[in-house]
């Protein structure tokens, strides 16, 4: 290789180490973070580019390891990173890729790249981001490795191993260990793992994902010849569908840059609640976009024009509004697009304009003929719609209702909530406490200057089905809603906010769970933007409290209990004593161990995962008693997993 031997740099090896270095300096600038979230994404990074030789023909399996020492390899059989002299850096073309920024996309005209809001940085970030990193590739008939130090080739490390053999493929290895000077973690996750890489296994259909856990020797295998649709068909799974059959078309439409790729999978169900998911070159667009609003707006006619056709919804004067045809439907829309344009707060809403009149018209041929060709399922999705548009007019009634009602009560705040003495929202927190008797304690332990605490009697409403009529009508919530004071639904105004901190303090047991399940399912469906501005946390009361020689250590988790027993109390504490509720606890207790802010755990609630809280929801609010029940096991012992 020419230059391979020099010592000294040239301009495009000093090119390289600045780049390197800036992205280590801030590796935030380019990932995001330095959080479990963006170690994960050196992983999605790197699957990426086997995505894109899989997108562009050339590859169907993908296997994805964490091995034993910390380390991840991504193997693909593609057609192998190019190993040949680049001109310009008189390097090896590998070394280019992994060396300088964004160069990945530069050396071949993809059809489709995935180059993301979220990722799309480039392999050479990972590099960057790795105490090392080795590459091995299979192509123009030998077996080439190569290895990084810190993002820097090692000298004379990029060798040319052997032949091919007959009959050995081509393909891609990249191994890299995370650099544990930079990430707060480097301990991978086989469920995050898992779930992205079945994300991408459902939006490539035909492409094997295998991942393996050398760490305990799990593994699993993504191949779904059905794509799209039996993505729907997995989210409904804790569903109940009103039709068989998956409704599924494709269109590929020419645009400026090259052509567009357009797949919608579409299922009817029972459910109160909608999940429409729209990804946009295989990232999931969770703030939306042209592609999204072009199937919106297709879907809302191509349903009222079938429905007046036929004369389905003569009772209801007027049309079916997109939210009555979209209520409990579960469907996916996948573009791929030469050129997608990602914008929004997380970069996450595609900003093309073109796609939008491209998926409108796809929807509206293809659904068109679909619904001629099967007008049982037609008929089904339309009464769907019709039964929502009614349940709409029956709820906004109830809500007027409320609202006239808290008007009339306006100074009047509920009885049962003892309020705090400042009145700026700021510095204010509303504690929503589960039982009287917790309620009782937190209002004698509180401070009353800024903690206001409003206790939640016994069961409010059973964790089933319920319109936000039904909801409403429930005076535990109700008061909720007036001390809050944003009001709710297409009313809910994020000024009028009493509390800039509305905390949940229940029980870690089963009931707690329930609560807790229903109040963020209120604030999920009917007052998002007070989750969205981060003003809902939950309370972690301490399971255990140990004494031993004098201290006092809380424990919130049997493991932490283990821990401190272990740790600090020589294995042998003089008391461990178990809080079963919050109702166990004195006042003072209460204080000290969750409400005094020097001393409580607060967790924070975050959408981050709509597809995930949408899973949840519908498995705790579905039909399908076991997955519930067995959710509930799982998961109520820990408050965990409230961080949807
Ligand atoms: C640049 C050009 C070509 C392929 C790749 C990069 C490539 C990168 C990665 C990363 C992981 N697996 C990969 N597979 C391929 C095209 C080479 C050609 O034209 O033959």
């Amino acid at each position: 290789m020419s230059g391979s031997g020099d010592s000294e740099y040239g301009a495009g090896q000093i090119q390289v180490l600045e780049g390197l270095q800036a992205v280590r300096k801030r590796p935030a600038m380019y990932i995001g973070s330095t959080d479990s979230r963006s170690l994960h994404h050196l992983v999605y990074e790197v699957v990426d580019n086997s995505i894109d030789e899989a997108l562009a023909g050339y590859c169907d399996h993908i296997e994805v390891t964490v091995h034993d020492d910390g380390s991840v390899s991504v193997s693909d059989d593609g057609r192998g990173i190019p190993v040949d002299t680049h001109e310009k850096y008189e390097r090896p073309a590998l070394e280019v890729i992994m060396t300088i920024l964004h160069a990945g996309g530069k050396f071949d005209n993809k059809s489709y790249q995935v180059s993301g809001g979220l990722h799309g940085v480039g392999v050479s970030v990972v590099n960057a981001l790795s105490h090392w990193l080795e590459v091995e590739v299979k192509r123009d008939g030998a077996v080439w490795k190569h290895r990084f130090d810190h993002g820097e080739p090692e000298e004379g490390a990029f060798e040319r191993v052997r032949p091919m053999e007959d009959g050995e493929k081509t393909g891609t290895t990249i191994r890299f260990w995370p650099d544990t000077d930079i990430f707060e973690t480097t301990d991978f996750s086989f469920d995050t793992l898992g779930n992205r890489l079945r994300e991408l296994a459902f939006l490539n259909s035909g492409v094997t994902i295998t991942l393996a856990d050398e760490r305990d020797g799990t593994e699993e295998t993504f191949l779904y010849e059905g794509g799209i649709r039996e993505f729907v068909e997995y989210l409904n799974e804790t569903r109940t569908p009103l039709h068989r059959d998956v409704v599924y078309f494709a269109d590929e439409e020419e645009a400026e840059d090259g052509s567009v790729l357009v797949e919608v999978a579409m299922q009817a169900t029972d459910e109160l609640q909608g999940s429409v998911h729209a990804f946009a070159n295989n990232i999931n667009t969770r703030e939306g976009g042209t592609h999204l609003t072009g199937f919106k707006t297709a879907l809302t006619r191509v349903v009222n024009d079938y429905a007046n056709s036929e004369g389905l919804i003569g009772d209801l004067d007027g049309n079916l509004k997109g939210e009555d045809v979209r209520e409990g439907l579960t469907a996916v829309i996948s573009v791929k697009h030469p050129d997608p344009q990602f914008e929004g707060q997380t970069k996450t809403k595609l900003g093309n304009s073109e796609v939008r009149g491209i998926v409108e018209s796809a929807v509206h041929e293809h659904l068109g003929t679909y619904f001629e060709e099967h007008p049982d399922v037609a008929e089904t999705i339309v009464s769907k719609a019709a039964e929502a548009a009614r349940a709409r007019k029956a709820a906004k009634q109830a809500e007027e209702l409320t609202r006239r009602k808290s008007a009339l009560e306006s100074t009047a705040l509920p009885g049962k909530l003892a309020d705090c003495q400042s009145r700026d929202p700021e510095d204010s927190e509303l504690f929503i406490v589960e039982g009287d008797s917790a309620g009782g304690s937190a209002k004698q332990g509180r401070n009353p200057e800024f903690q206001a605490i409003l206790p939640l009697g016994g069961k409010i409403l059973n964790v089933e089905k319920h319109r936000l009529d039904r909801v409403l009508q429930n005076e535990e919530i109700r008061n909720m809603i007036t001390a809050v004071g944003t009001s709710i639904g297409d009313e809910f105004d994020i000024e009028e906010a009493r509390y800039k901190k509305v905390i949940m303090m229940t029980d870690a047991d089963v009931d707690g769970a329930h609560i807790r399940t229903l109040l963020l399912t209120l604030f999920y469906r009917h007052m998002r933007p007070l989750v969205e501005a981060g003003y809902v946390y939950a309370a972690q009361p301490p399971l255990y409290r140990i004494r031993y020689r004098g201290e006092t250590y809380d424990a919130m988790t049997e493991a932490e209990r283990e821990r401190i027993v272990e740790e600090k109390c020589d294995g042998k504490p003089d008391r461990v004593q178990r809080f079963k509720g919050l109702g166990e606890m004195n006042p003072e207790q209460l204080w000290e161990t969750t409400m005094n802010p020097e001393n409580r755990v607060l967790k924070q609630i975050t959408i981050d995962d709509a597809a995930a809280a949408d899973r949840m929801f519908n498995v705790l609010m579905g039909d399908s008693v076991e997955p519930r029940k067995q959710f509930i096991k799982e998961h109520a012992p820990e408050a965990d997993w409230v961080d949807i």
